[in-house]
This record gives C-alpha cells, sequence and structure tokens, in this order.
C-alpha cells in the first residue's frame, strides 16, 4: 500500500556517528530553512543519559553535516540551571517575524517545562524565559500572530489521561493565557493513549496544518505514530478537521528497535514552494529520518476522513 509520507531512501539521514564529540542517538530535530539552508537542531542523550541539543545544516534538506560544538547544553547560572540541570530536549524552531524562536523542553527534579530561546543566526542562542510550569511539553509556536495575538499549541501532563492538544495565547510571547483544550485522543485509537504538537503550524489556504504524535498501548509497550489536524486560520481554536488515519508509523528497522522501540517522533517539518513538504522526525529515539508528503494530501486527509477531535 502507498502511504501519504513517502520515507526519503537514504534514511537514517543523520546518526551519532555523524556526530564530532561524543553522544548516544540524534533525534526529535526541529528543522527550519535559513537563507536557502536547512538547519537542523536535534536533540542527543550523552552517556549519562541527560540531553544535549546540536546543529546540523544541509542545503538540500536531506544530507547534513553536524557542526563541531553542540548547539545548547544546560545552562550553568541562575535561574535556567535550576530547571535545565537534568538536560534539554526535543527543539522546535519557529520563524517568526524574522526571528527564530526555539522552544525546547527543560528538565530538572521540578519536572519538565518550556523554555523559550531566541536566535538571529544559528551561531548562539539567548534564553528569553520559561514560558510554562512543570509539566508541560511539545510547545509549538504559530508562525505568525493570529488577530493581534501570538498563539502556541502544547501538551499539558495532567493527573487524568488521556493527555491533549492545548491552544493558548500571548501578547509578549512570555506570558501565555486564554487557554483551552483543542484535541484529545480518540478511545481505543491509534492515538488512544496521548497526543502532542509535533511540527511548527503550517499555513495552507484551508487552515492551520498540525502534524502531532499519537500513542497506542500495547502489550509490547507503547507506540508512537504520527497523526494530521487542521485547525481554522482565523481562529485556531476551532479544529476544521482531525485525520482518522496515522500518516506514519514505525516500520522501517530503526523505528522499530532501538533506545525505544517503535518510536516515530516528528518535531520539525519544511513546507516548500512547490506544495511538497519535507517531514522529519527520530527513528526509536536514536536517529533522524525524513521523508516527503503532498500539503494537499494531508489537508485532504483531515477533511475528508475526520474523527471527533474531543473524542467521545
Ligand atoms: C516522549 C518524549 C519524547 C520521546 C518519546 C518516545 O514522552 O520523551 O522525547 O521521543 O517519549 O520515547
Amino acid at each position: 500500500m502507498k502511504y501519504l509520507v513517502e520515507r526519503y531512501l537514504n534514511n537514517p539521514i543523520l546518526t551519532k556517528d555523524d556526530v564530532p564529540y561524543p553522544v548516544e542517538t540524534v533525534h526529535n530535530a526541529g528543522v527550519v530553512k535559513y537563507k536557502d539552508r536547512y538547519i537542523m537542531l536535534f536533540r542527543s542523550h550523552l552517556r549519562n543519559g541527560r540531553s544535549i541539543i546540536g546543529i546540523a545544516e544541509s542545503g538540500d534538506g536531506f544530507r547534513f553535516t553536524v557542526r563541531p560544538e553542540p548547539f545548547m547544553t544546560p545552562y550553568k547560572e541562575g535561574v535556567f540551571a535550576a530547571y535545565e540541570e537534568f538536560g534539554v530536549e526535543d527543539p522546535r524552531i519557529c520563524n517568526l517575524e524574522g526571528a527564530y524562536l526555539i522552544t525546547y523542553s527543560a528538565y530538572s527534579r521540578y519536572g519538565v517545562r518550556i523554555c523559550l530561546a531566541e536566535t538571529g543566526d544559528f551561531k548562539s542562542a539567548v534564553r528569553l524565559g520559561f514560558i510554562t510550569q512543570a509539566d508541560h511539553r511539545n510547545v509549538v509556536i504559530f508562525p505568525e500572530k493570529i488577530n493581534g495575538r501570538y498563539a502556541r499549541l502544547d501538551r499539558p501532563h495532567t493527573e487524568h489521561m488521556p493527555w491533549s492538544i492545548w491552544i493558548s495565547y500571548s501578547l509578549d510571547l512570555l506570558h501565555w493565557g486564554d487557554s483551552r483544550v483543542i484535541v484529545r485522543p480518540e478511545p481505543y485509537h491509534w492515538d488512544g493513549m496521548k497526543i502532542g504538537p509535533g511540527a511548527t503550524p503550517i499555513k495552507t489556504d484551508k487552515g492551520w496544518l498540525v502534524i502531532y504524535h499519537g500513542v497506542f498501548e500495547t502489550m509490547g509497550g507503547a507506540v508512537y505514530r504520527l497523526g494530521v489536524a487542521l485547525l481554522d486560520l482565523c481562529d485556531p481554536s476551532r479544529v476544521l478537521g482531525v485525520a482518522d488515519d496515522w500518516i506514519l508509523q514505525p516500520e522501517d528497522p530503526w523505528e522499530v528497535t532501538g533506545y525505544v522501540q517503535n518510536v516515530v517522533f516528528c518535531c520539525g517539518a519544511v513546507p516548500e514552494e512547490d506544495g511538497i513538504i519535507k517531514i522529519y522526525w527520530g527513528g526509536a529515539d536514536t536517529v533522524m529520518c525524513a521523508g516527503t508528503a503532498k500539503i494537499s494530501d494531508l489537508v485532504d486527509l483531515c477533511l475528508n476522513k475526520p474523527r471527533p477531535a474531543l473524542g467521545i
């Protein structure tokens, strides 16, 4: 059967062997176009099990070269040190008004929360502040203001499963509110256990396309797949459709086995002018993979075969 996402023939596109400093994994990378090149910020586990963020560059979006030094490591001073001591993970990148915003998970003894950083040149990043308390993960910022406010999707952890996708708004990118849940996992469905936003939302003429991860619980452990949802352009809290089918599941050997088995996990996608989107995902929390899809196919899947956005 032909899938909507076509895997790149030379997957995996990046492994720990491509990294010029000692790491155990290369996964869950945000990717963005910067001056006609592709920049990838990827997560790596160190040998102590904690994560750092490395940086790689490419001319074609598939063949990446890793820079000699990591891009972000846990901060050593002040408030950032307190909340990053266990590592920095799963970066997303958003090009907003000419600035490149990076949201990543900061781990500490107090839980996991999201930090916002900014760069103009991808040589270094400035931390702007924490934009959630514990426990939140998977923050993606919309690449433009909507009705005068910045908007983001995220996935708070709550006492009650299943964990869902929320939307929040801000006037300054640092203080967020007006939060509400917009997509819940569907019971006994491929995404029934929990879901979370993946790549920065992509603007299409029919709505904001959101690639998200959905988790299914099996006797052999959790399976992470990717799905898509479409949100209204003017009011992204209005869900136009959540595709009933997943668009990608672990199938290649490096997705099925690795550091964590049966995982495809997306933190980045790059829409191209010809209507194709490059999608990037971590395979089994171990390597980076890429593939392409037609944006219109993903949009149609949301609209033509939707499931209820808020479950039952
Ligand atoms: C999630 C996060 C991701 C990871 C995934 C699969 O909870 O920790 O970073 O890729 O689990 O292990």
